[in-house]
């Protein structure tokens, strides 16, 4: 048998009082045909949408404060065109967007204070399905829920069509112990196409935690980028072309230094 003390009863209402601020933590769902109240910090202010069929989705933001927005697949991963920081009317807080969704699923609309801080935002959406823009997508590591496993001191060929959908790669590497990991992409021949490398932490599929386009030893393929692992944490690789629309044939390897 329970028995209400005092110090059960300040337990239980701090309960109820509590309940409601920890499910806020909830993404809300996109508005859709109307006006909502945010407050966007660095992490990002996150509302989710389910697509049940390919269309249009549009979002307005406004904020007094300079702010951008991403529309992002489940991952958390931009579409592409999906990222808004147009700053319209000359005003930082000023975004909109349109963006297709080709294929039915769940995405998420991130916003963001540009920078740091916090920022008060009145966000709006729009939808309407579009037959028209569905496409399959057969690209097996698309995502980063989606990322073949790559061996830490393995090395393979593999390559983009984005005419065929194949925009970008997606690896994901556990190294077995702390150190040093760095992961590198090399030219395969004359077709391999510009490239970008992006590492990510498990933690931030949004944000890449280093970028490396800096076409190594003059070749558009070459890039290398090194992060500081523990053992057992989970790396993610994005293989993307530097200037949209890759096609080609490029090498990837990664090493650790312990
Ligand atoms: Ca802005
Ligand atoms: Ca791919
Ligand atoms: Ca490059």
């Amino acid at each position: 048998m329970m028995r209400w003390t005092l110090r059960s009863l300040v337990f239980a209402l701090a309960a109820v009082v509590m309940g409601p601020a920890a499910s806020a933590q909830t993404p809300a769902a996109l508005p859709i045909g109307t006006t909502v109240s945010g407050q966007a910090s660095e992490a990002g202010l996150t509302y989710t949408f389910a697509a049940s069929e390919p269309g249009v989705l549009t979002v307005a933001v406004y904020s007094t404060d300079d702010v951008t927005f991403t529309v992002a697949d489940v991952d958390g991963q931009a579409r592409p065109n999906g990222e808004s920081d147009r700053d319209l009317f000359g005003s930082g807080g000023n975004e909109l967007l349109a963006v297709a969704i080709p294929e039915p699923g769940d995405y998420k609309v991130i916003v963001k204070p540009w920078g740091s801080g916090t920022a008060s935002v009145q966000v709006a959406a729009g939808w309407y399905a579009f037959a028209h823009f569905a496409r399959e997508n057969p690209d097996p590591d698309r995502r980063p829920s989606m990322a073949a496993d790559l061996e830490v001191g393995a090395n393979r060929e593999d390559a983009l069509d984005s005419e065929a959908g194949d925009e970008w790669d997606w690896y994901v590497l556990t190294p077995g112990s702390a150190g040093s990991l760095t992961v590198i992409l090399r030219q395969v021949n004359d077709d391999s196409p510009d490239l970008a490398l992006e590492l990510y932490t498990a933690d931030d599929l949004t944000e890449p935690a280093v970028r490396s386009d800096n076409d190594q030893q003059g070749v558009a393929t070459n890039e290398s980028a090194t992060i500081d692992v523990r053992a057992g944490d989970k790396i993610y690789v994005k293989v993307l072309g530097a200037l949209g629309s890759p096609v080609g044939p490029y090498r990837i390897a990664s090493s650790l230094i312990e």
